[in-house]
């Protein structure tokens, strides 16, 4: 029976969708089609998707009402105009351009607010935020606290920014050379790790003291926020939504997927107060997305994207989402399964390098852990590791991270304690066979963000 930390769905449910397992042998058949890649599986024949959060989340009834006025015209749409009032009494910025995910946000704010040759130090990368720099000439630099890249060690904030880290960097290449910081709130690939309220006045005072930009990317600002309400001093008694807004007073913009957070299942982002770059981000926006009034979103979409932006900040909400992905962790801990600790805010992340010590990084542990984890329970989970990490871009070598992870990330609002408890069965199942678990070698490997198609086969 759940305890007091785990606190019950604070919604009941209207609407099913039934899920099934499909038996083992086949299990076995389609893994293999699939080129060992989760990705490349069909959702029919998953049973547990825990593949991502990203668009997969179950949407209230207020949203589904909303969808039901949408204004489709082709230019100012009311619906737009909602979305925008929303966001900006949200976050504090001044303007606001929208576009179809979080990817296009990222595409806009590199092409307009990079010089080639410039530096976008992170608190370390996302994939899809790294490809957009790089390809508009940017230098990627992690400057994440070390403690974000051990599993084992307890940080309250595993996603702060090293200050030293910076300074050394401003020391290096001068702070002409520094685009912006991109600092994430939450980092997804350190395991959904928070960033501390301290941390980012630190980050801005150092930034004012050298006019450096800097821009959030605040796809799971939400989940953030309760954690600094949960674990900073002072914080304990204000509302989610004045943390949020708090949080970005700090940064001159951001990007968003609304597709997390933002409970919908598509939509994104980017926010700024500079005007020059809101004029360039918006004479952009046309080519790329669509018009400055729905960026690639359907008007529908956007009225459920601004009732689902309200919806994030409901006290209640967030700490159901926070709690029931550390009630999964919670068990796996308890079972002795390595896991990235503290569980973060949007997923519970294997350490395959611990669960798999009998396989080399270039056997792609993360990827043939994932692969199994799905063999043996229909659970379709990803790799967040090597293969993700991709090549450097100059030299075609493999960038190793020091993280190797197999993320089990929850949709909100779409799966109870009672999937938590079928899905932490399974791994412990397969963490008692772990030798079992066999490597992986590259049957096709795609020159750009290789893990969304990637095919392998087993060694
Ligand atoms: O998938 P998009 O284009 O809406 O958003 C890209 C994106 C940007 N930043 C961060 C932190 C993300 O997590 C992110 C997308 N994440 C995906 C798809 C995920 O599965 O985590």
């Amino acid at each position: 029976m759940l305890d007091d930390r785990y606190p019950a769905e604070p919604f009941r449910i209207k609407s099913v969708e039934p899920v099934r397992m499909i038996d083992r042998e086949t299990r076995e058949k389609v893994i293999k089609e699939a080129g060992y890649n989760t990705f490349l599986l069909k959702s029919e024949d998953v049973y547990i998707d825990l593949l991502t959060d990203s668009g997969t989340n179950a949407m209230s009834d207020r949203q589904w009402a909303g969808m039901m006025i949408g204004d489709e015209a082709y230019a100012g749409s009311k619906n737009w105009l909602h979305l925008e009032s929303t966001i900006k009494e949200m976050f504090g910025f001044k303007h606001v351009i929208p576009t179809h995910q979080g990817r296009g946000a990222e595409n806009l704010l590199s092409r307009t607010a990079i010089k080639p040759g410039q530096y976008t130090p992170g608190n370390m990368y996302f994939t899809t935020t790294r490809y957009h720099q790089e390809a508009n000439g940017g230098i990627f630099r992690d400057i994440v606290i070390d403690e974000a890249h051990d599993t084992i060690v307890y940080h309250p904030f595993k996603g702060n920014i090293d200050l030293n880290k910076l300074q050394a960097l401003i020391d290096e290449v001068g702070a002409s050379q520094i685009a912006y910081v991109c600092l994430a709130v939450t980092v997804n690939l350190a395991g959904g790790q928070p960033v501390s309220i301290e941390n980012m006045k630190a980050v801005r005072k150092l930034c004012d003291k050298y006019g450096i930009k800097i821009y959030y990317d605040t796809t799971r600002c939400v989940e953030n926020a309760y954690f600094i309400k949960e674990r900073e001093e002072g914080y304990a008694n204000k509302s989610i939504a004045e943390i949020v807004r708090e949080m970005h007073s700090f940064a001159d913009g951001c990007t968003m997927s609304g597709k997390k957070d933002g409970i919908t299942n598509i939509g994104g982002f980017l926010c700024m107060n500079d005007d020059d770059l809101f004029v360039q981000a918006r004479e952009l926006v046309v080519v790329y997305e669509g018009m400055p009034s729905y960026g690639g979103m359907t008007g529908r979409d956007m009225e459920a994207f601004a009732i689902g932006l309200k919806e994030s900040v409901q006290e209640e909400y967030i700490e159901h989402r926070v709690k029931q992905v550390r009630y999964l962790g919670d068990l796996l801990i308890a079972a002795g399964v390595p896991i990235m600790e503290p569980p973060g805010g949007h997923a519970v992340f294997l350490d395959a390098k611990r669960f798999c010590p009998h396989l080399a990084h270039e056997e792609f542990p993360a990827q043939a852990l994932a692969a199994n984890l799905y063999l043996e329970s229909g659970v379709r989970s990803m790799e967040r590791g090597i293969v993700s990490a991709g090549r450097d871009i100059k030299t075609g070598k493999n960038h190793a991270p020091k993280l190797e992870l197999v993320r089990l990330t929850i949709p909100r609002r779409v799966y109870t304690y009672a999937h938590m408890d079928v899905v932490a069965k399974a791994v412990i199942s397969l963490y008692k066979n772990r030798d079992k678990i066999r490597g992986l070698r590259f049957v096709y490997e795609p020159k750009q963000l290789r893990f969304f198609t990637a095919r392998f086969e087993e060694i």
